[in-house]
């Protein structure tokens, strides 16, 4: 922690003086289908570039030119068939690409990097509702993940009733791998994020995803501007009803 980077009366034009950071922080977002994360990734990451921070959005399953092939396999459905752990390892193959080519090089750059889903996907997709054993997951989210953990976690919590019934809305070509998982699989998804919230509460924030946009939006703000001072005052920001 350094005490002399904290800025007390910190405005937008000040952030710009704000040294470059050592590395950058690591934001992902978690949810279940069409719980908002792609939608709130966007807008947050405008938010801090309008503070002068640079920001890389990504995703997963891709992000890397290998890992988005991968994601056209995985989201075919054709790995199905082989199973839940087949499937975790080539969604854990997918995020060493993604993390090699895109987030370190970023986060060693001092960028802001925001991951629309990421390792907790792979604990509650395989490893809850798969049943994939637990060590096994821990195990490659070790070898892939390292050290690399984000800094914060933002789980969009929403009934899983509204988040299919908004991505179905939102489609426009056929219906993906995991949305087509009947309703208690959904159920069961929401419950598996809220206990990986509960079990990691200093990197999770649950964030209720069935408001507007908006007020979405702002939670999330509240949530990331509390964790970027709170845990290494690498950035100061601006209080959010000035923003
Ligand atoms: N997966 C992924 C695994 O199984 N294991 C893994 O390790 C990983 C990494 C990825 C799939 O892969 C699985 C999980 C997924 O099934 P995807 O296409 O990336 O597939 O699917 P999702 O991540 O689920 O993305 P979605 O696009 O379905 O949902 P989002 O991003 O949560 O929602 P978003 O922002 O696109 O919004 C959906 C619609 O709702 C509207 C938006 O305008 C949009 O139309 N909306 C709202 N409407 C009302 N109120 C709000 N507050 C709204 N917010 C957004």
């Amino acid at each position: 922690m350094c005490p002399e980077k904290i800025m007390p009366d910190v405005t937008p034009s000040t952030i710009a003086s704000v040294p470059t950071p050592r590395r950058g922080f690591f934001i992902t977002l978690e949810g279940g289908e069409g719980a908002g994360k792609s939608t709130q990734s966007h807008r947050l990451a405008q938010r801090l570039r309008t503070f002068g921070l640079h920001v890389q959005e990504t995703r997963e399953p891709g992000g890397s030119p290998r890992a988005e092939a991968l994601r056209k396999v995985l989201l075919s459905g054709q790995v199905a068939s082989l199973g839940p752990a087949a499937e975790a390892l080539l969604f854990s193959a997918a995020r060493i690409d993604h993390l090699d080519q895109t987030i370190r090089p970023a986060l060693a750059g001092g960028v802001t990097v925001i991951c629309d889903r990421f390792a907790d996907s792979t604990r509650a997709y395989q490893g809850t509702l798969g049943n994939v054993d637990t060590r096994l997951i821990r195990a490659m989210e070790r070898v892939a993940v390292g050290t690399t953990t984000p800094d914060l976690t933002l789980i969009l919590d929403l009934p899983a009733e509204t988040g299919l019934a908004r991505a179905a809305r939102r489609r426009t070509g056929a219906i993906d791998r995991f949305e087509a998982e009947d309703l208690s699989f959904h159920r069961a998804l929401r419950n598996s994020f809220l206990d990986i919230a509960a079990a990691e509460p200093r990197r999770c924030r649950v964030i209720d995803g069935d408001q507007p946009q908006d007020d979405v939006a702002e939670a999330i703000w509240h949530a990331v501007e509390d964790r970027l001072l709170a845990v290494e005052h690498r950035y100061a920001l601006p209080p959010a009803h000035t923003a």
